[in-house]
C-alpha cells in the first residue's frame, strides 16, 4: 500500500453540526490559523434554506474545537456587499500578515460568485475591505508576505476553454488586482484532470511555498475531490519549483465518501508547526470537519523529487 502522506487524527471528525450552538446542516471548508498559541477555525455552515454562514470555533490543541454562539460572518446587509453577498458567503481564506488577519471568502449573488476580501485583528470585530475580482471566481488565497512591496494572490478564474487552472496576481493596495498569469493547470487523465484550485494558505519553507490545493477528477458516479500540493518560488511565486504527481489526500473514511456532497476532500486552512508538522484541515463530503498531520519535508520531497511534467 502506498504510505501514507497525511496521517488521520484517530478522532475525526472534528467538527459537526452537533457542535453548532444555532441551527446549520453542515459544518465543513474551515480556514485556520494559530494566533497566540490557540487555534482560531472560520468554518463555512449551509443554513437550511441551503445559503451559507462562516462560524467560528476555537482550540487549544488544533484538534478539538469549541464554537462560538453566535455565527462570525453572515451576508451583510447594507452597502455594495450586500447585493453581492445575498445567497451567501463560503470557503473563507485566513491569511496572517503584519499584525492582521485577512479574509478571502467566496461570496454568491443573482449576479454569480465573486470574492470578497476583509480584514479582522482580534476575530471579534471583522471589517469588509473590497470585492476584489468579478464573477466566476472561487478559491482565492493570498500569500502571507509581500513581493517587492505588492500583495499576492492564487485565484482560480472559470473558463470554458481551458480546465479550470490556478492563476496569480498581483496588488499595490488590495483592492486593485492585475498583473494576472496563469501559474498551473489540470493534467489529462490525472487525478487533477477536471479542474484544480487554490487550497490553504500557502506555507513559508526553506525551499519555497508550500501549497496544498484541490483538484478534481470526472466518474461515472461523479467528480472526486483530492488534495495534491505545489511548490512556488520563494522570491517569485509565479514560478513553479514543482507539482507532486501523486494525491496526497483523497476521500477515504466513511463522512468523506458519504455526506452532503459525496466524494469529497476540500481543504481551506493548512497550519504549519514549529515541529516541521503541519495540521492539514479539510471538509469530508461537505458536511464535516477533519483534520491530520503531515511532515512539511515530506510534501516538500513529494514536489522537488516526484514532480509531475510543467504544463
Ligand atoms: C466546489 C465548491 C466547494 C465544495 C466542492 C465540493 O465547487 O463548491 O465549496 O466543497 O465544490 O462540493
Amino acid at each position: 500500500m502506498h504510505p501514507a502522506i497525511v496521517t488521520r487524527y484517530e478522532r475525526n471528525p472534528i467538527l459537526t453540526r452537533d457542535d453548532v450552538p444555532y441551527p446549520v446542516a453542515t459544518v465543513h471548508n474551515a480556514g485556520v490559523v494559530k494566533r497566540n498559541g490557540r487555534y482560531v477555525m472560520l468554518f463555512r455552515s449551509h443554513r437550511y434554506n441551503g445559503r451559507s454562514i462562516i462560524g467560528l470555533a476555537e482550540s487549544d490543541d488544533g484538534f478539538s474545537f469549541k464554537v462560538h454562539p453566535e455565527p462570525f460572518l453572515v451576508p451583510a446587509t447594507e452597502g455594495v456587499f450586500a447585493e453581492y453577498e445575498e445567497y451567501g458567503v463560503e470557503d473563507l481564506r485566513i491569511c496572517p500578515i503584519d499584525d492582521e488577519y485577512l479574509l478571502t471568502y467566496s461570496v454568491y449573488s443573482r449576479h454569480g460568485v465573486r470574492i470578497a476580501l476583509a480584514r479582522t485583528r482580534d476575530f471579534q470585530s471583522v471589517e469588509r475591505i473590497a470585492l476584489i475580482t468579478q464573477a466566476d471566481y472561487r478559491n482565492v488565497v493570498l500569500f502571507p508576505q509581500r513581493f517587492e512591496g505588492r500583495y499576492a494572490r492564487l485565484d482560480r478564474p472559470h473558463s470554458e476553454i481551458s480546465p479550470w487552472s490556478i492563476w496569480i496576481s498581483y496588488s499595490p493596495d488590495l483592492i486593485h488586482w492585475g498583473d494576472s498569469r496563469v501559474v498551473m493547470k489540470p493534467v489529462q487523465y490525472h487525478w487533477d484532470e477536471m479542474k484544480i484550485g487554490p487550497g490553504a494558505t500557502p506555507i513559508r519553507t526553506d525551499w519555497g511555498w508550500l501549497h496544498i490545493y484541490h483538484g478534481v477528477f470526472p466518474t461515472m458516479d461523479g467528480s472526486v475531490y483530492r488534495l495534491g500540493v505545489a511548490l512556488h518560488d520563494l522570491k517569485d511565486p509565479s514560478k513553479i519549483l514543482g507539482v507532486a504527481d501523486d494525491w496526497i489526500l483523497q476521500p477515504e473514511d466513511p463522512w468523506e465518501i458519504t455526506g452532503y456532497v459525496h466524494n469529497v476532500v476540500f481543504t481551506c486552512g493548512a497550519v504549519p508547526e514549529d515541529d516541521g508538522s503541519v495540521k492539514l484541515y479539510w471538509g469530508g463530503a461537505d458536511t464535516v470537519m477533519c483534520v491530520g498531520t503531515a511532515r512539511i519535508g515530506e510534501l516538500v520531497d513529494l514536489c522537488l523529487n516526484h514532480s509531475r511534467a510543467p504544463f
